[in-house]
């Protein structure tokens, strides 16, 4: 039980070391909301996963700072003592906005799991020390320097190759990264991109061995997912389409994939995130990590999570270097064996390093109870 005093919102910003493009757009930057709470127990950290616009979900950063600053903190203040179990309760006023509330969420469960000396994989139950990475490739200006891309992430240790795709490219990219790897663990993503009327591309990868299309279609459309799932032998896998467990519930049973993409801030928290875990686990279906480009803050809570044992499948949880020149706290490293430590210390276990901070920090905004 904590009473919350305080939130501090911070906009960061960290040059990515190579633009990352999708069907969607393109971004050169990581900028990000984060926020610090202080409860009278301590203070926890959360990342918020919007972007700067409302291009992956309806979310972006400005919206999600006023959500946060005018909407979901003075709940928490009103809401006096809580804990885990019922912070999400001064959420209820607010519909929608899952990335402002988890940013919010997580830095109050890291806060008490900090002031308990408990991890959170291990409040997770997560028993993992190490969990297995892939990484998730944007659109390359050529198929050569997509297939250099690959060679060097597998050369690093990475387990799974992620590509995204957009209509045009798609078949002859996949064709020939498969063709370069018969045999890796490869994947692609679509964020949305395609239609119904445009199956054929789906069908023409199907004998490419893929461990799973992500989200080829419309995220609203759980319906001709599941017709097009239908149609193909290839497992699909849903990320947008997914904001809660509910969500997950309704596309398992009509059958619009057979993979789920936990994204913890697109679902409204790491709770969230876990009943999703539990519902996938319950009817044997895998689910994986997804990310969005996190500084270190996200990054440490994702890998606490990829820890629990439904994590079956690598997940986009790359080491700092993929990202950043220097991330926010001290980096992420990938072993050779393409395995990441999951963090021990209390709480999420990391903290960003101030020096950092100064660096990186454009905007903040302390809001007092
Ligand atoms: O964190 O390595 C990462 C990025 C993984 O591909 C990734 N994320 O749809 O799964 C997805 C995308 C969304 C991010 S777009 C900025
Ligand atoms: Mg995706």
């Amino acid at each position: 039980m904590s009473r919350v005093r305080a939130i501090e919102l911070l906009l960061v910003e960290l040059p990515l070391v190579r633009p990352f493009r999708t069907s969607f757009g393109e971004v050169s930057d990581k900028r990000c909301v984060l926020v610090r709470l202080e409860t009278d127990r301590g203070e926890g950290w959360g990342e918020c996963v919007a972007d700067a616009q409302p291009d992956f979900s309806g979310e972006f950063n400005d919206g999600a700072w006023l959500v946060l600053r005018d909407l979901l903190a003075p709940g928490m203040f009103r809401a006096g003592d809580i804990d885990i179990g019922s912070a999400e309760g001064s959420f209820a006023p607010v519909r929608g906005n899952p990335m402002a509330k988890a940013a919010i969420l997580d830095a109050f469960v890291d806060a008490e799991l900090r002031a308990e000396g408990r991890s959170l994989a291990s409040w997770l139950g997560a028993e993992r020390t190490r969990v297995e990475c892939g990484v998730s490739i944007g659109i390359a200006p050529t198929t050569e320097t997509l297939l250099e891309q690959v060679a060097g992430y597998l050369a690093e240790g990475y387990r799974r190759i992620k590509l995204k795709i957009e209509p045009g490219t798609d078949v002859e990219r996949v064709r020939a990264v498969r063709g370069a790897h018969p045999d890796i663990l490869l994947s692609v993503d679509a964020n949305a991109a395609y239609t119904l009327a445009e199956a054929d591309v789906f069908r023409s990868m199907d004998d490419l061995d893929l461990l799973m299309i992500e989200q080829p279609l419309h995220h609203e459309d759980l319906l001709r997912h599941a017709e097009l799932q239908a149609a193909l032998r290839t497992d699909l896998c849903l990320d947008e389409s997914i904001r809660s467990a509910a969500d997950a519930a309704a596309a398992l049973d009509l059958g619009s994939c057979r993979i789920i993409n936990i994204k913890q801030g697109r679902v409204g928290g790491v709770l969230e995130a876990k009943r999703i875990h539990d519902l996938c686990r319950e009817r044997a279906v895998p689910v994986w990590c997804g990310g969005m480009l996190e500084t270190g803050v996200g990054r440490a809570l994702n890998l606490g999570l990829a820890a629990m044992p439904g994590f079956t499948l690598p997940g986009d949880t790359s080491a700092s270097a993929r990202y950043f020149e220097e991330d926010l706290t001290a980096p992420f490293e990938l072993a050779a064996d393409g395995t990441m430590e999951v963090p021990t210390k209390a709480g999420i276990g990391v903290t960003p390093l101030p020096e950092r901070l100064d660096a990186c920090v454009t905007r903040r905004e302390l809001v007092s109870a």
